[in-house]
Protein backbone atom coordinates (compact mmCIF):
# COMPACT_ATOMS: atom_id res chain seq x y z
CA UNK A 1 0.00 0.00 0.00
CA UNK A 2 1.64 3.10 -1.15
CA UNK A 3 2.11 4.99 2.23
CA UNK A 4 1.69 8.75 1.47
CA UNK A 5 4.45 10.06 4.03
CA UNK A 6 4.60 13.75 4.86
CA UNK A 7 7.56 14.33 3.03
CA UNK A 8 5.92 12.01 -0.57
CA UNK A 9 3.05 14.69 -0.23
CA UNK A 10 5.56 17.69 -0.15
CA UNK A 11 6.73 16.56 -3.25
CA UNK A 12 3.81 15.84 -4.82
CA UNK A 13 1.10 18.11 -4.09
CA UNK A 14 1.28 21.60 -5.61
CA UNK A 15 3.07 24.38 -4.10
CA UNK A 16 0.85 26.91 -2.17
CA UNK A 17 1.18 29.23 -5.23
CA UNK A 18 1.00 26.85 -8.04
CA UNK A 19 -2.15 25.79 -5.62
CA UNK A 20 -3.81 29.29 -6.37
CA UNK A 21 -3.15 29.87 -8.97
CA UNK A 22 -4.56 26.14 -10.69
CA UNK A 23 -7.38 27.17 -9.10
CA UNK A 24 -7.84 30.39 -10.16
CA UNK A 25 -7.80 28.89 -13.52
CA UNK A 26 -10.44 26.84 -12.70
CA UNK A 27 -12.40 29.04 -11.34
CA UNK A 28 -12.10 31.22 -14.79
CA UNK A 29 -12.66 28.28 -17.10
CA UNK A 30 -15.89 27.14 -14.76
CA UNK A 31 -16.74 31.08 -15.29
CA UNK A 32 -16.51 30.94 -19.10
CA UNK A 33 -18.13 27.86 -18.89
CA UNK A 34 -20.78 29.41 -16.87
CA UNK A 35 -20.89 31.99 -19.21
CA UNK A 36 -21.33 29.94 -22.59
CA UNK A 37 -23.89 27.15 -20.84
CA UNK A 38 -25.87 30.19 -20.12
CA UNK A 39 -25.66 31.76 -23.39
CA UNK A 40 -26.64 28.29 -24.80
CA UNK A 41 -29.63 28.24 -22.83
CA UNK A 42 -30.58 31.70 -24.08
CA UNK A 43 -29.70 30.31 -27.68
CA UNK A 44 -33.36 28.59 -26.87
CA UNK A 45 -35.16 31.23 -25.23
CA UNK A 46 -34.56 35.02 -25.74
CA UNK A 47 -31.01 36.55 -26.20
CA UNK A 48 -32.01 39.27 -24.63
CA UNK A 49 -32.08 36.68 -21.01
CA UNK A 50 -28.47 35.53 -21.55
CA UNK A 51 -26.38 36.49 -18.68
CA UNK A 52 -24.21 39.10 -19.25
CA UNK A 53 -27.37 40.92 -21.21
CA UNK A 54 -29.40 40.86 -18.06
CA UNK A 55 -26.81 41.66 -15.30
CA UNK A 56 -25.73 44.43 -18.04
CA UNK A 57 -29.43 45.33 -18.35
CA UNK A 58 -30.15 45.19 -15.06
CA UNK A 59 -27.21 48.11 -14.05
CA UNK A 60 -28.72 49.82 -16.50
CA UNK A 61 -31.80 50.32 -14.83
CA UNK A 62 -30.24 50.76 -11.73
CA UNK A 63 -27.50 53.13 -12.06
CA UNK A 64 -28.24 56.35 -10.70
CA UNK A 65 -28.95 59.27 -13.53
CA UNK A 66 -25.69 61.02 -12.80
CA UNK A 67 -23.48 57.81 -13.82
CA UNK A 68 -25.55 57.03 -16.63
CA UNK A 69 -24.99 60.70 -17.97
CA UNK A 70 -21.81 60.52 -16.96
CA UNK A 71 -21.06 57.18 -19.24
CA UNK A 72 -22.98 58.51 -22.30
CA UNK A 73 -21.05 61.75 -21.99
CA UNK A 74 -17.81 59.62 -21.43
CA UNK A 75 -18.05 56.81 -24.15
CA UNK A 76 -21.14 57.75 -25.98
CA UNK A 77 -22.29 55.42 -28.18
CA UNK A 78 -19.30 52.79 -26.94
CA UNK A 79 -21.44 52.80 -23.48
CA UNK A 80 -22.68 49.33 -24.14
CA UNK A 81 -19.33 47.81 -24.82
CA UNK A 82 -17.93 49.47 -21.87
CA UNK A 83 -20.42 48.01 -19.69
CA UNK A 84 -20.52 44.63 -21.27
CA UNK A 85 -16.60 45.04 -20.53
CA UNK A 86 -16.73 46.14 -17.19
CA UNK A 87 -19.16 43.07 -16.09
CA UNK A 88 -17.01 40.58 -17.78
CA UNK A 89 -14.13 42.13 -15.61
CA UNK A 90 -15.68 41.71 -12.34
CA UNK A 91 -17.04 38.48 -13.23
CA UNK A 92 -13.63 37.03 -14.15
CA UNK A 93 -12.10 38.55 -10.86
CA UNK A 94 -14.67 36.66 -8.84
CA UNK A 95 -14.74 33.42 -10.90
CA UNK A 96 -10.47 33.86 -9.98
CA UNK A 97 -11.37 34.20 -6.15
CA UNK A 98 -13.99 31.21 -5.86
CA UNK A 99 -11.88 29.25 -7.75
CA UNK A 100 -9.16 29.76 -5.35
CA UNK A 101 -11.70 29.49 -2.69
CA UNK A 102 -12.31 26.28 -4.06
CA UNK A 103 -9.07 24.49 -3.41
CA UNK A 104 -9.36 25.00 0.19
CA UNK A 105 -13.50 25.24 0.41
CA UNK A 106 -14.63 23.08 -2.12
CA UNK A 107 -18.24 23.36 -2.04
CA UNK A 108 -18.18 27.05 -1.12
CA UNK A 109 -16.18 27.73 -4.23
CA UNK A 110 -18.97 25.80 -6.50
CA UNK A 111 -22.21 27.69 -4.18
CA UNK A 112 -20.50 30.92 -4.99
CA UNK A 113 -20.80 30.33 -8.38
CA UNK A 114 -24.60 29.57 -7.73
CA UNK A 115 -24.64 32.38 -6.06
CA UNK A 116 -23.81 34.60 -9.19
CA UNK A 117 -26.76 32.75 -11.03
CA UNK A 118 -29.02 33.98 -8.69
CA UNK A 119 -27.61 37.35 -9.00
CA UNK A 120 -28.22 37.22 -12.70
CA UNK A 121 -31.49 35.40 -12.22
CA UNK A 122 -33.01 38.26 -10.00
CA UNK A 123 -31.82 40.78 -12.40
CA UNK A 124 -33.43 38.81 -15.29
CA UNK A 125 -36.50 39.22 -13.14
CA UNK A 126 -36.28 42.89 -12.74
CA UNK A 127 -36.06 43.40 -16.05
CA UNK A 128 -39.49 45.71 -17.61
CA UNK A 129 -39.39 43.07 -20.45
CA UNK A 130 -38.74 40.10 -18.36
CA UNK A 131 -40.98 36.78 -19.72
CA UNK A 132 -41.00 35.23 -16.18
CA UNK A 133 -39.12 32.47 -15.24
CA UNK A 134 -37.81 31.26 -18.02
CA UNK A 135 -35.27 34.59 -18.41
CA UNK A 136 -33.98 32.92 -14.87
CA UNK A 137 -32.73 29.95 -16.64
CA UNK A 138 -29.92 31.31 -18.73
CA UNK A 139 -28.48 32.82 -15.52
CA UNK A 140 -28.94 29.57 -13.23
CA UNK A 141 -28.73 26.31 -15.78
CA UNK A 142 -25.48 28.74 -17.10
CA UNK A 143 -24.33 28.65 -13.19
CA UNK A 144 -25.23 25.40 -12.01
CA UNK A 145 -22.54 23.90 -15.44
CA UNK A 146 -20.13 26.51 -13.71
CA UNK A 147 -20.62 25.03 -10.10
CA UNK A 148 -19.77 21.77 -10.66
CA UNK A 149 -17.23 22.21 -13.39
CA UNK A 150 -15.35 23.97 -10.87
CA UNK A 151 -16.10 21.50 -8.27
CA UNK A 152 -14.51 18.81 -10.37
CA UNK A 153 -11.51 21.06 -11.85
CA UNK A 154 -10.60 21.61 -8.60
CA UNK A 155 -10.49 18.14 -7.42
CA UNK A 156 -7.07 17.32 -8.18
CA UNK A 157 -5.40 20.43 -6.14
CA UNK A 158 -8.09 20.39 -3.33
CA UNK A 159 -6.79 20.39 0.20
CA UNK A 160 -9.45 21.17 2.04
CA UNK A 161 -13.21 20.78 3.75
CA UNK A 162 -15.89 21.22 2.02
CA UNK A 163 -17.18 24.33 3.90
CA UNK A 164 -15.06 26.53 6.27
CA UNK A 165 -15.82 26.11 9.67
CA UNK A 166 -17.94 28.80 10.43
CA UNK A 167 -19.88 27.66 7.69
CA UNK A 168 -20.20 24.18 8.97
CA UNK A 169 -18.69 23.61 12.26
CA UNK A 170 -18.73 19.60 11.72
CA UNK A 171 -15.56 20.10 8.96
CA UNK A 172 -13.38 21.96 12.04
CA UNK A 173 -14.86 19.43 14.19
CA UNK A 174 -14.13 16.08 12.41
CA UNK A 175 -11.06 17.59 11.66
CA UNK A 176 -9.88 18.21 14.74
CA UNK A 177 -10.31 14.67 16.23
CA UNK A 178 -8.55 13.30 13.19
CA UNK A 179 -5.88 15.81 14.29
CA UNK A 180 -6.06 14.47 18.00
CA UNK A 181 -5.01 11.29 17.05
CA UNK A 182 -3.20 11.97 13.95
CA UNK A 183 0.62 11.93 15.57
CA UNK A 184 2.44 13.66 12.32
CA UNK A 185 -1.16 15.93 12.44
CA UNK A 186 -0.92 19.87 11.25
CA UNK A 187 1.46 21.97 13.07
CA UNK A 188 -0.01 24.87 14.97
CA UNK A 189 -3.34 23.59 15.67
CA UNK A 190 -2.76 23.84 19.62
CA UNK A 191 -2.62 27.42 19.40
CA UNK A 192 -5.35 27.89 16.59
CA UNK A 193 -8.31 26.26 17.98
CA UNK A 194 -10.13 28.70 16.16
CA UNK A 195 -9.88 27.10 12.39
CA UNK A 196 -7.18 26.54 10.18
CA UNK A 197 -3.98 28.32 9.90
CA UNK A 198 -2.41 29.55 6.61
CA UNK A 199 0.23 26.64 7.05
CA UNK A 200 -1.96 23.93 7.58
CA UNK A 201 -2.90 24.18 4.09
CA UNK A 202 0.34 25.19 2.75
CA UNK A 203 2.69 22.20 3.64
CA UNK A 204 -0.17 20.23 2.30
CA UNK A 205 -0.21 18.65 5.43
CA UNK A 206 -4.14 17.88 5.34
CA UNK A 207 -5.93 15.69 7.26
CA UNK A 208 -7.12 13.22 4.65
CA UNK A 209 -10.51 13.40 5.51
CA UNK A 210 -12.85 15.54 3.78
CA UNK A 211 -11.03 14.58 0.77
CA UNK A 212 -11.77 14.46 -3.08
CA UNK A 213 -13.74 11.52 -4.68
CA UNK A 214 -11.79 8.14 -3.38
CA UNK A 215 -9.19 7.45 -5.72
CA UNK A 216 -8.71 10.85 -7.34
CA UNK A 217 -5.75 12.18 -5.22
CA UNK A 218 -4.06 8.57 -5.49
CA UNK A 219 -4.78 6.83 -2.42
CA UNK A 220 -7.36 3.99 -2.61
CA UNK A 221 -10.29 3.81 -0.69
CA UNK A 222 -10.14 2.82 2.92
CA UNK A 223 -6.58 3.68 3.01
CA UNK A 224 -7.33 6.96 5.06
CA UNK A 225 -7.42 4.90 8.27
CA UNK A 226 -3.91 3.68 7.70
CA UNK A 227 -2.82 6.45 6.60
CA UNK A 228 -2.59 8.93 9.41
CA UNK A 229 -2.67 12.80 9.07
CA UNK A 230 -0.32 13.84 6.29
CA UNK A 231 -1.61 12.55 3.57
CA UNK A 232 -1.98 15.11 0.94
CA UNK A 233 -3.56 16.07 -2.33
CA UNK A 234 -1.23 14.86 -5.01
CA UNK A 235 -1.24 16.49 -7.82
CA UNK A 236 -2.47 15.27 -10.54
CA UNK A 237 -1.67 17.28 -13.69
CA UNK A 238 -2.80 15.27 -16.00
CA UNK A 239 -6.78 14.84 -14.00
CA UNK A 240 -6.68 18.64 -14.33
CA UNK A 241 -4.63 18.96 -17.64
CA UNK A 242 -7.73 16.40 -19.41
CA UNK A 243 -10.97 17.87 -17.45
CA UNK A 244 -9.98 21.85 -18.64
CA UNK A 245 -9.42 21.23 -21.72
CA UNK A 246 -12.51 19.82 -22.20
CA UNK A 247 -14.07 22.41 -20.32
CA UNK A 248 -12.48 25.10 -22.89
CA UNK A 249 -13.71 23.43 -25.73
CA UNK A 250 -17.16 22.71 -24.73
CA UNK A 251 -17.75 25.35 -23.60
CA UNK A 252 -16.32 27.23 -26.51
CA UNK A 253 -18.53 25.28 -28.60
CA UNK A 254 -21.71 25.91 -26.26
CA UNK A 255 -21.17 29.17 -26.50
CA UNK A 256 -20.90 29.10 -30.42
CA UNK A 257 -24.12 27.40 -30.48
CA UNK A 258 -25.86 29.54 -28.62
CA UNK A 259 -24.80 32.24 -31.12
CA UNK A 260 -26.25 30.26 -34.14
CA UNK A 261 -29.90 30.06 -32.43
CA UNK A 262 -29.85 33.33 -31.11
CA UNK A 263 -28.54 34.04 -35.14
CA UNK A 264 -31.57 32.31 -36.32
CA UNK A 265 -33.95 34.55 -34.38
CA UNK A 266 -31.96 38.01 -36.22
CA UNK A 267 -32.00 35.97 -39.62
CA UNK A 268 -36.16 36.14 -39.78
CA UNK A 269 -36.27 39.77 -38.67
CA UNK A 270 -33.05 40.47 -41.13
CA UNK A 271 -35.22 38.71 -44.15
CA UNK A 272 -38.90 40.34 -42.98
CA UNK A 273 -36.40 43.85 -43.76
CA UNK A 274 -34.87 42.69 -46.43
CA UNK A 275 -38.57 42.17 -47.65
CA UNK A 276 -40.23 45.37 -47.25
CA UNK A 277 -40.64 47.13 -50.08
CA UNK A 278 -41.11 51.04 -48.53
CA UNK A 279 -44.80 52.42 -50.19
CA UNK A 280 -44.70 56.09 -52.01
CA UNK A 281 -45.55 58.28 -49.54
CA UNK A 282 -49.36 59.65 -49.98
CA UNK A 283 -47.99 62.67 -48.79
CA UNK A 284 -44.39 63.47 -49.82
CA UNK A 285 -41.59 65.27 -48.04
CA UNK A 286 -41.24 68.75 -50.43
CA UNK A 287 -37.76 68.52 -51.55
CA UNK A 288 -35.41 70.30 -49.49
CA UNK A 289 -34.23 73.70 -50.50
CA UNK A 290 -31.25 73.60 -52.41
CA UNK A 291 -30.16 77.07 -50.47
CA UNK A 292 -30.66 74.46 -46.99
CA UNK A 293 -27.44 72.74 -47.62
CA UNK A 294 -24.30 75.01 -47.19
CA UNK A 295 -20.80 73.37 -48.31
CA UNK A 296 -18.33 73.72 -45.87
CA UNK A 297 -16.02 71.42 -45.16
CA UNK A 298 -16.41 69.88 -41.63
CA UNK A 299 -20.50 70.74 -41.23
CA UNK A 300 -22.59 68.56 -40.01
CA UNK A 301 -24.55 67.35 -43.82
CA UNK A 302 -28.25 68.80 -43.30
CA UNK A 303 -29.38 65.35 -43.82
CA UNK A 304 -27.81 62.64 -41.61
CA UNK A 305 -26.78 59.59 -42.55
CA UNK A 306 -27.94 56.67 -41.28
CA UNK A 307 -25.02 55.29 -39.83
CA UNK A 308 -24.03 58.19 -38.77
CA UNK A 309 -27.05 58.84 -37.18
CA UNK A 310 -26.81 59.06 -33.22
CA UNK A 311 -28.13 55.94 -31.19
CA UNK A 312 -29.25 56.26 -27.46
CA UNK A 313 -31.36 53.73 -25.98
CA UNK A 314 -31.01 50.84 -23.10
CA UNK A 315 -31.13 48.07 -25.42
CA UNK A 316 -27.93 45.87 -24.71
CA UNK A 317 -28.86 43.14 -26.82
CA UNK A 318 -30.52 45.52 -29.89
CA UNK A 319 -34.22 44.03 -30.95
CA UNK A 320 -34.46 42.10 -33.41
CA UNK A 321 -38.31 42.09 -33.88
CA UNK A 322 -39.65 39.99 -37.77
CA UNK A 323 -42.25 42.74 -39.01
CA UNK A 324 -43.90 39.73 -40.03
CA UNK A 325 -45.70 39.03 -36.16
CA UNK A 326 -45.29 42.80 -35.19
CA UNK A 327 -48.82 43.71 -33.80
CA UNK A 328 -49.26 47.74 -32.64
CA UNK A 329 -52.09 47.78 -29.80
CA UNK A 330 -53.83 51.07 -29.44
CA UNK A 331 -55.32 51.08 -25.49
CA UNK A 332 -56.31 52.75 -22.68
CA UNK A 333 -58.32 55.86 -21.57
CA UNK A 334 -61.07 56.93 -23.91
CA UNK A 335 -60.12 54.06 -26.63
CA UNK A 336 -63.50 53.06 -27.71
CA UNK A 337 -62.55 49.51 -28.89
CA UNK A 338 -58.65 48.40 -28.45
CA UNK A 339 -57.04 48.71 -31.45
CA UNK A 340 -54.74 45.89 -33.32
CA UNK A 341 -52.66 46.55 -36.36
CA UNK A 342 -50.30 44.60 -38.19
CA UNK A 343 -47.59 45.85 -40.07
CA UNK A 344 -49.10 45.47 -43.34
CA UNK A 345 -52.42 46.78 -42.28
CA UNK A 346 -50.27 49.83 -41.19
CA UNK A 347 -48.40 50.03 -44.67
CA UNK A 348 -51.84 50.44 -46.20
CA UNK A 349 -52.86 53.65 -44.25
CA UNK A 350 -52.10 56.79 -45.44
CA UNK A 351 -48.43 57.65 -45.67
CA UNK A 352 -46.48 60.73 -44.90
CA UNK A 353 -43.11 61.28 -45.72
CA UNK A 354 -41.48 64.29 -43.47
CA UNK A 355 -38.27 65.65 -42.49
CA UNK A 356 -37.64 66.25 -39.04
CA UNK A 357 -34.38 66.63 -36.89
CA UNK A 358 -34.52 64.09 -33.80
CA UNK A 359 -32.26 65.35 -30.69
CA UNK A 360 -31.16 63.43 -27.37
CA UNK A 361 -32.62 65.23 -23.48
CA UNK A 362 -28.45 64.05 -22.83
CA UNK A 363 -27.15 65.87 -25.82
CA UNK A 364 -24.42 68.49 -23.87
CA UNK A 365 -24.23 71.89 -25.22
CA UNK A 366 -21.88 71.67 -28.21
CA UNK A 367 -22.86 67.41 -28.16
CA UNK A 368 -23.84 64.99 -30.76
CA UNK A 369 -27.02 63.50 -30.15
CA UNK A 370 -28.82 65.37 -32.59
CA UNK A 371 -29.46 64.36 -36.53
CA UNK A 372 -31.75 65.08 -39.52
CA UNK A 373 -33.94 62.25 -41.12
CA UNK A 374 -36.39 62.16 -43.76
CA UNK A 375 -39.34 59.54 -42.06
CA UNK A 376 -41.87 57.67 -43.71
CA UNK A 377 -44.38 56.38 -41.72
CA UNK A 378 -48.38 57.08 -40.45
CA UNK A 379 -49.52 59.95 -38.74
CA UNK A 380 -50.26 59.05 -35.16
CA UNK A 381 -53.20 61.53 -34.74
CA UNK A 382 -55.55 60.13 -37.14
CA UNK A 383 -54.76 56.42 -35.86
CA UNK A 384 -56.26 58.28 -32.27
CA UNK A 385 -58.72 59.65 -33.05
CA UNK A 386 -60.65 57.09 -35.01
CA UNK A 387 -59.80 55.14 -31.84
CA UNK A 388 -62.29 57.64 -30.47
CA UNK A 389 -59.37 59.52 -28.59
CA UNK A 390 -59.75 63.01 -27.76
CA UNK A 391 -56.94 65.53 -26.75
CA UNK A 392 -57.56 67.11 -23.11
CA UNK A 393 -58.07 70.73 -25.04
CA UNK A 394 -61.43 68.64 -26.55
CA UNK A 395 -62.73 66.99 -23.38
CA UNK A 396 -60.43 63.70 -23.04
CA UNK A 397 -59.40 62.68 -19.88
CA UNK A 398 -56.39 60.94 -20.92
CA UNK A 399 -53.57 63.75 -21.16
CA UNK A 400 -50.37 61.22 -21.54
CA UNK A 401 -49.68 58.74 -24.00
CA UNK A 402 -47.24 56.04 -23.09
CA UNK A 403 -45.72 54.10 -25.70
CA UNK A 404 -44.09 50.89 -24.77
CA UNK A 405 -40.94 48.82 -26.51
CA UNK A 406 -40.80 45.20 -26.86
CA UNK A 407 -37.48 45.78 -24.65
CA UNK A 408 -39.88 47.10 -22.06
CA UNK A 409 -38.37 50.90 -22.26
CA UNK A 410 -41.80 53.49 -21.40
CA UNK A 411 -42.04 56.75 -23.24
CA UNK A 412 -44.47 59.40 -22.10
CA UNK A 413 -46.00 62.01 -24.55
CA UNK A 414 -48.53 64.71 -23.96
CA UNK A 415 -51.51 63.32 -26.10
CA UNK A 416 -52.33 66.95 -26.47
CA UNK A 417 -48.70 67.60 -28.16
CA UNK A 418 -49.65 64.26 -30.65
CA UNK A 419 -52.73 65.31 -31.98
CA UNK A 420 -52.50 69.31 -32.46
CA UNK A 421 -51.92 68.98 -36.08
CA UNK A 422 -47.85 68.47 -35.77
CA UNK A 423 -46.22 65.38 -38.25
CA UNK A 424 -46.31 62.83 -35.00
CA UNK A 425 -45.31 59.79 -37.01
CA UNK A 426 -45.25 56.08 -36.39
CA UNK A 427 -42.31 55.95 -38.61
CA UNK A 428 -40.88 52.84 -40.59
CA UNK A 429 -38.78 54.86 -43.59
CA UNK A 430 -35.84 56.58 -42.52
CA UNK A 431 -33.70 58.13 -45.21
CA UNK A 432 -35.03 56.00 -47.85
CA UNK A 433 -35.04 52.49 -46.39
CA UNK A 434 -36.71 50.22 -43.96
CA UNK A 435 -35.72 52.25 -40.22
CA UNK A 436 -32.63 50.34 -39.24
CA UNK A 437 -32.63 47.69 -36.58
CA UNK A 438 -30.75 49.87 -33.98
CA UNK A 439 -33.47 52.79 -34.90
CA UNK A 440 -36.17 50.65 -34.38
CA UNK A 441 -37.39 48.49 -36.44
CA UNK A 442 -39.74 47.71 -37.80
CA UNK A 443 -41.63 50.67 -36.13
CA UNK A 444 -41.04 53.94 -33.97
CA UNK A 445 -42.46 57.01 -32.95
CA UNK A 446 -41.22 60.09 -34.27
CA UNK A 447 -42.78 63.44 -32.90
CA UNK A 448 -41.12 67.11 -33.80
CA UNK A 449 -40.21 69.29 -30.94
CA UNK A 450 -40.07 66.76 -28.36
CA UNK A 451 -36.89 65.18 -27.11
CA UNK A 452 -36.12 61.60 -27.85
CA UNK A 453 -37.01 60.12 -24.27
CA UNK A 454 -40.70 61.64 -24.58
CA UNK A 455 -41.47 60.71 -27.24
CA UNK A 456 -39.40 58.40 -30.07
CA UNK A 457 -39.95 54.96 -28.76
CA UNK A 458 -38.42 52.52 -31.10
CA UNK A 459 -39.28 48.66 -31.47
CA UNK A 460 -42.54 50.10 -30.28
CA UNK A 461 -45.24 47.64 -29.11
CA UNK A 462 -48.09 49.59 -27.74
CA UNK A 463 -49.60 53.11 -26.99
CA UNK A 464 -51.40 53.24 -23.95
CA UNK A 465 -53.88 56.48 -22.96
CA UNK A 466 -53.42 57.40 -19.58
CA UNK A 467 -52.36 60.66 -17.52
CA UNK A 468 -49.22 61.77 -16.29
CA UNK A 469 -51.02 61.62 -12.52
CA UNK A 470 -51.39 58.05 -13.17
CA UNK A 471 -48.19 56.61 -14.48
CA UNK A 472 -44.64 57.56 -14.54
CA UNK A 473 -42.70 56.44 -17.54
CA UNK A 474 -39.03 54.61 -17.48
CA UNK A 475 -36.78 58.44 -17.23
CA UNK A 476 -39.44 60.10 -14.99
CA UNK A 477 -38.60 57.54 -12.75
CA UNK A 478 -34.86 58.36 -13.00
CA UNK A 479 -35.25 62.38 -12.23
CA UNK A 480 -36.00 63.57 -15.36
CA UNK A 481 -38.85 65.90 -16.18
CA UNK A 482 -42.33 64.45 -17.26
CA UNK A 483 -42.48 66.90 -20.27
CA UNK A 484 -39.33 67.67 -22.57
CA UNK A 485 -40.11 70.08 -25.09
CA UNK A 486 -36.66 70.62 -27.16
CA UNK A 487 -34.49 73.74 -26.05
CA UNK A 488 -33.14 76.13 -28.46
CA UNK A 489 -30.00 75.65 -29.47
CA UNK A 490 -26.82 76.08 -31.42
CA UNK A 491 -23.60 74.07 -32.44
CA UNK A 492 -20.39 75.35 -33.89
CA UNK A 493 -19.09 72.14 -36.04
CA UNK A 494 -16.08 74.02 -37.46
CA UNK A 495 -13.54 75.19 -36.51
CA UNK A 496 -13.13 71.95 -34.05
CA UNK A 497 -11.76 72.75 -30.18
CA UNK A 498 -8.00 73.35 -30.02
CA UNK A 499 -8.48 73.56 -33.83
CA UNK A 500 -5.13 75.63 -35.44
CA UNK A 501 -6.19 77.40 -38.31
CA UNK A 502 -4.20 79.21 -40.45
CA UNK A 503 -4.46 83.43 -40.06
CA UNK A 504 -6.79 84.99 -42.84
CA UNK A 505 -10.75 84.19 -43.63
CA UNK A 506 -11.20 80.97 -41.72
CA UNK A 507 -15.07 79.74 -41.89
CA UNK A 508 -17.37 79.30 -38.85
CA UNK A 509 -20.19 76.71 -39.52
CA UNK A 510 -22.79 74.53 -37.37
CA UNK A 511 -26.47 74.33 -37.10
CA UNK A 512 -28.56 75.76 -35.30
CA UNK A 513 -32.35 73.91 -33.82
CA UNK A 514 -35.75 74.37 -32.49
CA UNK A 515 -37.86 72.26 -33.59
CA UNK A 516 -41.43 72.91 -33.95
CA UNK A 517 -40.71 76.60 -33.68
CA UNK A 518 -38.13 76.71 -36.59
CA UNK A 519 -34.66 78.87 -36.19
CA UNK A 520 -34.84 82.96 -36.85
CA UNK A 521 -31.38 84.13 -36.32
CA UNK A 522 -28.28 82.97 -35.38
CA UNK A 523 -25.49 85.22 -34.44
CA UNK A 524 -21.35 84.34 -33.51
CA UNK A 525 -18.76 86.39 -31.46
CA UNK A 526 -15.08 86.01 -31.33
CA UNK A 527 -13.94 86.76 -27.63
CA UNK A 528 -16.01 89.82 -26.28
CA UNK A 529 -16.39 91.29 -29.29
CA UNK A 530 -19.66 92.04 -30.58
CA UNK A 531 -22.40 89.54 -32.18
CA UNK A 532 -22.60 89.22 -35.34
CA UNK A 533 -25.35 87.87 -37.63
CA UNK A 534 -24.70 84.80 -39.12
CA UNK A 535 -25.48 83.52 -42.67
CA UNK A 536 -28.66 80.92 -42.44
CA UNK A 537 -28.91 78.24 -44.76
CA UNK A 538 -32.74 78.07 -46.47
CA UNK A 539 -35.44 76.70 -44.03
CA UNK A 540 -36.25 73.19 -44.77
CA UNK A 541 -39.19 73.24 -41.86
CA UNK A 542 -39.70 74.38 -38.84
CA UNK A 543 -39.52 70.62 -37.57
CA UNK A 544 -35.43 70.33 -39.06
CA UNK A 545 -32.39 71.96 -37.71
CA UNK A 546 -30.61 74.88 -39.72
CA UNK A 547 -27.20 75.07 -41.07
CA UNK A 548 -25.35 78.83 -40.70
CA UNK A 549 -22.44 80.30 -41.81
CA UNK A 550 -20.02 83.23 -41.19
CA UNK A 551 -16.61 83.97 -42.30
CA UNK A 552 -13.72 85.19 -40.17
CA UNK A 553 -10.72 87.33 -40.07
CA UNK A 554 -8.81 85.54 -38.05
CA UNK A 555 -5.82 87.13 -36.54
CA UNK A 556 -3.05 85.10 -35.08
CA UNK A 557 -3.49 84.03 -31.07
CA UNK A 558 -5.93 82.33 -29.21
CA UNK A 559 -9.69 82.80 -29.72
CA UNK A 560 -12.82 81.65 -28.43
CA UNK A 561 -15.71 81.89 -30.90
CA UNK A 562 -19.37 81.75 -29.34
CA UNK A 563 -22.87 81.26 -31.23
CA UNK A 564 -26.56 81.83 -29.65
CA UNK A 565 -29.73 81.41 -31.63
CA UNK A 566 -32.75 82.93 -31.69
CA UNK A 567 -35.96 80.96 -32.74
CA UNK A 568 -39.33 81.23 -34.48
CA UNK A 569 -40.89 81.97 -31.62
CA UNK A 570 -38.60 85.09 -30.77
CA UNK A 571 -36.72 83.00 -28.09
CA UNK A 572 -32.93 84.13 -28.00
CA UNK A 573 -30.67 81.77 -26.22
CA UNK A 574 -29.09 83.08 -22.81
CA UNK A 575 -25.65 82.14 -22.15
CA UNK A 576 -27.56 80.59 -18.47
CA UNK A 577 -25.97 77.48 -18.70
CA UNK A 578 -27.80 73.92 -17.41
CA UNK A 579 -26.64 70.55 -17.31
CA UNK A 580 -28.91 67.79 -19.22
CA UNK A 581 -31.09 66.48 -16.07
CA UNK A 582 -33.98 67.10 -15.80
CA UNK A 583 -35.04 68.70 -18.97
CA UNK A 584 -31.91 69.67 -21.29
CA UNK A 585 -29.18 71.14 -21.71
CA UNK A 586 -28.77 75.18 -22.10
CA UNK A 587 -26.14 78.05 -22.72
CA UNK A 588 -24.12 78.96 -25.85
CA UNK A 589 -21.74 76.96 -27.21
CA UNK A 590 -18.03 78.30 -27.22
CA UNK A 591 -15.00 77.09 -29.51
CA UNK A 592 -11.72 78.06 -28.20
CA UNK A 593 -8.76 78.04 -31.39
CA UNK A 594 -5.35 79.15 -31.63
CA UNK A 595 -4.79 81.17 -34.94
CA UNK A 596 -0.88 80.16 -36.10
N1 LIG B 1 -37.19 51.36 -26.98
C1 LIG B 1 -36.49 52.48 -26.78
N2 LIG B 1 -36.80 53.58 -27.48
C2 LIG B 1 -36.10 54.71 -27.29
C3 LIG B 1 -35.07 54.77 -26.34
C4 LIG B 1 -34.76 53.60 -25.61
O1 LIG B 1 -33.87 53.56 -24.76
N3 LIG B 1 -35.50 52.47 -25.86
N4 LIG B 1 -34.36 55.95 -26.16
C5 LIG B 1 -35.02 57.18 -26.56
C6 LIG B 1 -34.12 58.29 -26.59
S1 LIG B 1 -33.57 58.88 -25.10
C7 LIG B 1 -33.78 58.93 -27.76
S2 LIG B 1 -32.94 60.37 -27.73
C8 LIG B 1 -34.15 58.36 -29.06
C9 LIG B 1 -32.93 58.14 -29.91
O2 LIG B 1 -33.26 57.56 -31.13
P1 LIG B 1 -32.11 57.05 -32.07
O3 LIG B 1 -31.28 56.08 -31.28
O4 LIG B 1 -32.76 56.44 -33.25
O5 LIG B 1 -31.28 58.25 -32.45
O6 LIG B 1 -34.82 57.13 -28.94
C10 LIG B 1 -35.74 57.06 -27.89
N5 LIG B 1 -36.43 55.83 -28.00
MO1 LIG C 1 -32.63 60.86 -25.47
Amino acid sequence: MPRVTRETARRRAPRPLARRAVGGLAGLLAGYAALAAGQLVAGFGRAEAGPVAVVGSAAVDLVPTPLKTWAIREFGSDDKRVLELGILAVLALLALALGVLATRWRLSGAAGVLAIGVVGAVAALSRPDSAGVTDTLPSLLGAAAGAVLLYLLVGPVYAGAYLPPWVWPGSFVRWRIRGATAPAGPRGTEGNPGGRSREDFEDGTEPGEDRTEPGEDGTEPGEDAAVPAPASVPWDRRHFVLLAAATAVGATAAGAAGRALAGGDIASAVASRDAIRLPRPGSPAHPVPAGARLHVPGLSPFTTPNKDFYRVDTALVVPHVDAGSWRLRIHGEGVREDVELSFAALLRRETVERDITLTCVSNEVGGPYVGNARWLGVPLAPLLREAGVRPPSRGGKADQLVARSVDGMTLGTPVEDVMDGRDALLAFGMNGEPLPFTHGFPVRMVVPGLYGYVSACKWIESIELTTFAAYDPYWVKRDWARKGPIKTSARIDTPKPLARPKAGTVTIAGVAWAQHRGIEKVEVRVDDGRWRPADLAAQDTRDTWRQWSIPWRASPGTHTLTVRATDGAGHRQTAKRAGTVPDGSSGWHSVVVTVD
